[in-house]
């Protein structure tokens, strides 16, 4: 196998957290989205949408979305469970990852690249920007109050729900959208999440 990736970049990153807390290793290839890498013809030759991560298999095979990419080296790896342990908890834990996916870390993207992306060429439409930052408070309010208490998005263990919600999180970082500071449960959640060893970039 080998993985195509930037370990800046929300998607890539998401994929980071969860081989981490799977202690899975393989090998990487860079490819400098900042440098527009993703968009020279060797690269669309892999992926024709120009984008990361990819997971390339042994016999060729080309995974190019993140969240199918986890789901299939989940079920190749079923410990442990990431995408929860019975039928309930599994559209539980997907039901909040889709949310924090769509709700979150595509709008943190949104806001980001239309206020000052970091993509060469990437010319942003401020009214955008300013429209998903006024929708995002309410989103974040929602993660927060599903979080709660608990050590984890999800509950009791770590799953998909926290590799996405680390990812979207350490973009809007990246891009100093803020987080309300009114949600205490999803800061309380972050500074617990980001000591834990699958969020350190990886050496391979
Ligand atoms: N739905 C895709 C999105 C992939 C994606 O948009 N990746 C971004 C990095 S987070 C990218 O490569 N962008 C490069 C570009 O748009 O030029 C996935 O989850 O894998």
């Amino acid at each position: 196998m080998k993985l195509y990736t930037f370990p800046f970049a929300p998607n890539p990153i998401k994929l980071d957290v969860f081989l981490g807390e799977k202690k899975l290793e393989i090998p990487r290839q860079m490819v400098n989205l900042a440098h527009g890498e993703q968009n020279t013809p060797e690269f669309l030759a892999i992926n024709p949408l120009g984008a990361l991560p990819v997971l390339e298999l042994d016999d060729g095979t080309r995974l190019c979305e993140s969240l199918a990419t986890i789901q299939y080296l989940d079920e190749l790896h079923p410990e442990p469970p990431m995408i929860g342990r019975d039928p309930l908890e599994r559209a539980r834990v997907r039901e909040i990852e889709r949310t924090i996916e769509f709700g979150v870390l595509a709008r943190v993207a949104r806001i980001i690249h239309n206020a000052n992306s970091p993509l060469p060429g990437v010319k942003g439409i401020p009214e955008v920007a300013a429209m998903e930052r006024a929708r995002l408070p309410k989103l974040l309010g929602i993660v927060d109050a599903r979080i709660g208490e608990h050590p984890f998005v999800a509950g009791a263990e770590p799953s998909i729900a926290d590799c996405t919600l680390y990812a979207a999180l350490r973009f809007a970082e990246f891009g100093k959208v803020e987080i309300d500071p009114g949600c205490r449960n999803l800061h309380r959640w972050l500074a617990s999440f980001r000591e834990r060893p699958s969020t350190k970039p990886p050496t391979s």
